[in-house]
């Protein structure tokens, strides 16, 4: 593995057909919403796996709403990064790039990237507990906490797949397709812990794909990576960028 090496990341990539991103709370966090593990990790006294479950949520979806109204309203006062801008800006640079996202903040969807995956839901999003209904809810702060469906009054909950939940299987799937069949993939701001999510490098690699991993700290992937790059997203994504302008 080659450390901070941001010539030879640009030059995988310039080599590279099929590129896939997968990320992370990291890519956000130079926009200021929290990560889940990190020094100010979210919210108060609770950890995200003991909120962000369906038994937390049947026990007390008053709390658990709480939780996420205050995400939401940190998430809806900011804006996408360099990181989240560059990645968007790259489906036109190769012919073929994806992005598969564990996050649930929309900030990839806002900064331009269309071709995107996102694992684990969309905090915008509202799911019927009744009939499974989909619908969008921007209300910032909610209106009633717990929201409560308008057609048949059964509770909302977040369109997010909990700790102990299995993710949307089509979405897996194509998410493993993309892993499989890629020449590189981008890791960013992921600490590599939350399955099944954090076997797709492993799957990327398996097929021959070549990975980049960018994030401060090291992670369970640094040692497998080809290249590990110790820096911030909304850095270190912009200057590989401004390197492969330089060559096209
Ligand atoms: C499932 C929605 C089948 C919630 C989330 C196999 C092995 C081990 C465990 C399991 C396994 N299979 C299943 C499990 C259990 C569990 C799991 O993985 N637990 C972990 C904690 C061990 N997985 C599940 O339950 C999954 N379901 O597998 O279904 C099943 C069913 C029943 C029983 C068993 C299996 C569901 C997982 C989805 C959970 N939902 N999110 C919400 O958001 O409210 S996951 C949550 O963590 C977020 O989505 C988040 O994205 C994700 C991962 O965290 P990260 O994104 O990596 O964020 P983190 O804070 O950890 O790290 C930030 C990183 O950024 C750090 O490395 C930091 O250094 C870096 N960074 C900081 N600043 C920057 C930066 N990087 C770059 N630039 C910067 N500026």
């Amino acid at each position: 593995m080659r450390k901070n090496d941001v010539g030879a990341a640009a030059a995988i990539l310039r080599a590279a057909k099929r590129v896939v991103a997968l990320t992370g709370a990291g890519i956000s966090a130079e926009s200021g919403v929290p990560t889940f593990r990190g020094e100010n990790g979210l919210w108060r006294r609770f950890r995200a796996e003991d909120l962000a479950t369906p038994e937390a949520f049947a026990r007390d979806p008053k709390l658990v709403w709480e939780w996420y109204d205050w995400r939401r309203g940190i998430i809806s006062g900011v804006t996408p990064n360099p990181g989240h801008r560059t990645l968007a800006s790259w489906e036109k640079r190769f012919p073929a790039f994806a992005l598969i996202t564990q996050n649930v903040d929309g900030l990839h969807g806002r900064a331009g990237s269309a071709c995107l995956h996102e694992l684990h839901g969309n905090i915008w999003k509202v799911r019927c507990t009744k009939d499974e209904t989909i619908s969008e809810n921007r209300s910032v702060p909610l209106k009633e906490i717990p929201p409560h469906c308008p057609d048949c009054g059964a509770l909302l909950r977040p369109h997010i797949v909990w700790f102990g939940e299995s993710l949307d299987a089509d979405v897996l799937g194509a998410a493993f397709d993309l892993s499989a069949t890629c020449d590189a993939m981008l890791v960013v701001g992921t600490s590599a812990l939350v399955h099944p999510a954090a076997a797709l490098p492993f799957r990327a690699a398996a097929s021959g794909a070549k990975i980049i991993e960018i994030n401060p700290a090291p992670t369970p992937l640094t040692g497998e990576a080809d290249i590990s790059l110790q820096g911030k997203a909304g850095e270190v994504l912009p200057e590989i960028d401004e390197l492969l302008r330089k060559e096209s």
